[in-house]
């Protein structure tokens, strides 16, 4: 059993402070009602037409290069370590400032933007009531996250995956620490622990889950689309 890093309780300050002024500036462009956005566990983003399947599908076929339909921790690593290559553009084994800031603005612009049709958790301003039976959140859910960044359209709740691999926060990712953060994806995503990511275990995405709400929906009586993840 690999250890597992509190990649959860990575806290990516300047991320939710961009997200916040491109939703009060109008920066969001249309994400799902033009397109459809997925991120893959290393946070490399496929998109894919509104009318057309959530591109997860396009990841995996990307990823399971035996085509037997799941994802084993070679092939998700493989996977992972391609992806840091085309990040490192200078190819010196590390992603530095400026490459992180062109995976910010460049590669994956998304990750700036607040998808509006995601339903937020909502944070609490009163404790809960005492009568109403013991809360197993110590906070009362007064300071429940958002849902922002990579978190929006991935897997696994990370909203800055390249700079949550940065374990000893010097601003910049060695390929051990990509090595070290995507053992840590695989062991979260595997939750059966049987050496294979498979798709009963990919939980959708909340802009996935989003998109599936049709005008039927927000009117109050239409049933949510079915979609199979792959
Ligand atoms: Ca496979
Ligand atoms: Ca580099
Ligand atoms: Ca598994």
């Amino acid at each position: 059993m690999r250890p597992i890093r509190p990649l959860l309780t990575v806290l990516i300050a300047g991320l939710t402070v961009t997200g916040a002024a491109n939703a009060q500036t109008g920066g969001y462009v249309g994400i799902g009602l033009t397109q459809n956005v997925f991120f893959s566990p290393s946070g490399q983003p496929f998109r894919s037409a509104a009318n057309q399947p959530y591109p997860v599908g396009a990841w995996v076929a990307q990823a399971d290069t035996d085509k037997d339909g799941k994802i084993s921790h070679d092939e998700f690593m493989a996977d992972a370590l391609a992806f840091f290559d085309k990040l490192d553009l200078n190819h010196d084994k590390y992603i530095n400032s400026p490459e992180n800031s062109r995976y910010e603005t460049q590669v994956a612009p998304e990750i700036q933007r607040i998808d509006p049709r995601i339903k937020q958790p909502v944070n609490r301003a009163q404790a809960p009531d005492p009568d109403a039976g013991g809360s197993p959140d110590p906070t009362g859910g007064k300071y429940r996250k958002q849902i922002i960044g990579a978190t929006q359209y991935g897997l696994i709740d990370e909203p800055q995956p390249v700079r949550a691999a940065d374990a000893n926060f010097d601003f910049r990712v060695s390929r051990e620490e990509w090595i070290n953060a995507t053992n840590q994806r695989f062991t979260i995503l595997d939750r059966n622990e049987d050496g294979f990511i498979t798709a009963d275990e990919m939980p959708k995405t909340p802009a996935q889950i989003a998109g599936e709400v049709t005008p039927d929906d927000k009117a109050g009586k239409g049933k949510k689309k079915r979609s199979g993840l792959w």
